[in-house]
């Protein structure tokens, strides 16, 4: 009667963070979680979430129970930052949105949709992608596999490895697609391809499915960084699509997101928010509300949103202060190699290419935190940390 059961492994990813704290070098840099830091390498809250916080104590909201598929003001708000306020989709009602928690929450979701109403559509994940991905999926029941994605020689989009293995996934396939900012790769399709990629799912009767987590986050601009997922809406596809509001508006614990499925009239998307409310109330009940009323004063008011949008372009644009940076003393240092792919990439990490022992050089001996992949996460480095970054990088390369 007993409970006995196997230690489970370590998270990837949060597990790094575990083993960051516990070095006491003062060398340490903890370059393994998607975070955003300051220049003192200390967590960031941005001004505009003080602002808004401010605000709804002052208007002393209550605490009680939101509906089931969250606030309705945050609802409108996170469906028109996503398709855009005059996106047809929007006006005529046919997206279905659900507030839930965070992007992981939101994926976990949809995972269960998938499950209860795609049953026998796989679903096709990019090799690599976001460690949690397929931990997701397979907890909802989901089957999955990957398609090709990553060119190692050019350090860029394998485009026709995953062209040719899409138009071999079977009619109705699901396929997840980041929105921006390829998490690890920094990898990210062109507006060309995203074309080419949106014409591939229409003729091979495919399912989008999009990971929103890096809105904003990726060129500074919430417009551009939505141009994926706005084009298959527009170009008519049922499409599935999760926000995330834990790093452009750095809520990272507040667990704030949505889950949105675009559908083809106004009478389906009331059926599977149903549907959707159907599945969230049995596995948490209703969402937190207080990043929802967070990001629904923010966007809601004009001054806060200017105010957000700069300090958007702020992050975005520190980390690529950095990228150059690291680039300038990886040149000097190792003239030899072509390190250009680190200003290339897009968004918060760099995907070195480093094998499992480098990644361990860079730890055991650099004291750099980083995951097994080879990814680092830029929005973890300071401009003074850069070089004693780009020294460890050459020296576990070469080694
Ligand atoms: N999807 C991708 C691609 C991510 O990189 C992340 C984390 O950064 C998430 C989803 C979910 O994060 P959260 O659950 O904090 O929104
Ligand atoms: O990739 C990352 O670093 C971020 C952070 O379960 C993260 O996505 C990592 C693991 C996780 C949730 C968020």
């Amino acid at each position: 009667s007993g409970v006995e059961v196997e230690m489970a492994p370590p998270d990837p990813i949060l597990g790094i963070t575990e083993a960051f704290k516990a070095d006491g070098s003062a060398d340490k840099l903890n370059l393994g979680v998607g975070a955003y830091r300051t220049e003192e390498l200390a967590p960031y809250v941005l001004e505009v979430v003080k602002k808004a916080e401010a605000k709804m104590l002052e208007k002393g909201e209550n605490k009680e129970y939101l509906p089931i598929d969250g606030l309705a003001a945050f609802k409108k708000a996170t469906v028109e930052l996503l398709l855009g306020a005059d996106s047809p989709a929007v006006k005529e009602g046919r997206v279905a949105t659900i507030q839930s928690l965070s992007g992981t929450g939101s994926l976990r979701v949809a995972g269960q949709f998938l499950s209860r109403f795609c049953s026998g559509r796989t679903l096709y994940i990019s090799d690599p992608t976001w460690g949690n991905h397929k931990a997701i999926f397979t907890d909802a029941g989901v089957p999955w596999k990957t398609y090709r994605y990553f060119d190692p020689e050019t350090v860029g989009l394998d485009e026709e490895g995953m062209m040719a293995d899409l138009k071999a996934a079977p009619e109705g396939s699901v396929v997840l697609l980041h929105g921006c900012a390829h998490n690890p790769t920094g990898v990210d399709p062109t507006k060309e391809q995203w074309k080419q990629i949106c014409d591939l799912c229409h003729e091979r009767q495919l399912l989008p499915f999009f990971d929103v987590a890096y809105q904003g986050f990726a060129t500074g601009s919430l417009e551009e960084d939505a141009f994926a997922p706005r084009l298959f809406v527009e170009e008519g596809h049922d499409v599935i699509v999760c926000q995330s509001y834990s790093k452009n508006l750095g809520l990272y614990a507040e667990r704030i997101g949505a889950l949105n499925i675009v559908a083809s009239d106004k009478d389906s998307a009331a059926r599977i928010l149903s549907q959707l409310k159907k599945i969230a109330r049995p596995m948490y009940s209703n969402p937190p509300v207080h990043g929802a009323r967070i990001v629904t004063e923010v966007i809601g008011n004009k001054d806060m949103f200017d105010e957000w949008k700069g300090e958007m372009e702020m992050m975005s644009g520190r980390i690529m202060t950095v990228r150059g940076e690291l680039y300038d003393h990886l040149t000097r240092m190792a003239p030899e190699k072509d390190w250009s792919f680190v200003k290339r990439q897009i968004g918060m990490f760099s995907y070195t290419g480093m094998t499992p022992d480098q990644v361990a050089n860079m730890t055991g001996k650099h004291h750099i935190y980083m995951t097994k992949d080879g990814r680092i996460s830029l929005a973890g480095l300071s401009s003074s940390k850069a070089e004693y970054l780009a020294a460890a990088m050459v020296d576990s390369v070469r080694n």
